[in-house]
């Protein structure tokens, strides 16, 4: 197994990407910490987790709440002793052109994809620094990439989420800290629904499943090496 021994945070685990993630991290041997707002879904995980013999500690709370991030990250350490590697994956996007936007919409978007972000890898990057290593992957987005047109406020988040990311990996990579951003093309879950988009052929877009075997190849390097940024498209998609 790919991950025996190794302790993986993964926000937004209770559905889509983080979801599929925290289960083939599991497969791979790595103890799951899940972080989301919704408990049952967090129950099922850790039961479908659970009757394939792997461990998982389930925590309901909201990325962007200083508090939750706090605790949540003490109670893996309790539970697991370390973190090797931390997937932030939480967020959301609404789709709308900006002069429709409120501003609160505007500052739920900025508090989850990139607040959420700056909060888990604050608390968790002192016990990676001290065991001198760790893995950190930003589930971000093409949209961090480029321009989207009714998307202005969510690839801005985006956006801040990368440059935040290439900043971190310079400051911590002297710990062997690997810090990677991972930007998806459109993946087939519940996100293009709430985002109200228009998303290509379903069958031909991502799947959640391709998104976490991309994020094993990057937690699974030899230490030496470092995938710091990856786009991860849809070959065909239209
Ligand atoms: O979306 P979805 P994805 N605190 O809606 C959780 C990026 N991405 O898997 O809290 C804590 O199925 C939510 O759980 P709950 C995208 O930007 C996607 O597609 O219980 N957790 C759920 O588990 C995002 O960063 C596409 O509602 C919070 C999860 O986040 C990541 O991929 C394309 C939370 C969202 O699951 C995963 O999105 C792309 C909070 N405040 C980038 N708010 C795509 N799907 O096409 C939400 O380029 N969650």
């Amino acid at each position: 197994m790919l991950l025996e021994n190794k302790v993986a945070i993964v926000t937004g685990a209770s559905r889509g990407i983080g979801r599929s993630i925290a289960l083939l991290f599991s497969k791979e041997g790595a103890k799951i910490s899940a972080i989301a707002r919704t408990e049952q879904d967090l129950k099922n995980l850790k039961d479908e987790i659970e009757s394939t013999g792997g461990k998982c500690l389930i925590f309901k709370g909201d990325v962007s709440d200083e508090n939750d991030v706090k605790k949540s990250v003490e109670k893996t350490i309790q539970e697991f002793g370390k973190i090797d590697i931390l997937v932030n994956n939480a967020g959301f996007g609404i789709y709308k052109p900006v002069v429709e936007l409120t501003t609160e919409e505007f500052d739920k978007m900025v508090a989850v994809n990139f607040r959420g972000v700056f909060l888990f890898t604050k608390y968790v990057l002192p016990h990676m620094m001290r065991q001198n290593s760790g893995v950190i992957i930003n589930i971000s987005s093409i949209a961090g990439t480029l321009g989207v047109r009714n998307m202005a406020v969510y690839a801005a988040t985006k956006w801040a989420v990368n440059g935040f990311t290439e900043s971190i990996m310079h400051e911590v990579r002297e710990y062997n800290i690997r810090v990677a951003s991972l930007c998806p093309g459109s993946v087939d879950t519940n996100f293009s629904n709430v985002a109200g988009s228009n998303p290509p052929t379903k069958d031909k877009v991502l799947k959640p499943e391709d998104v976490a075997q991309t994020a094993l190849l990057i937690a699974t390097l030899p230490e030496r090496a470092m995938l710091s940024h990856l786009i991860l498209r849809p070959t065909n998609p239209r």
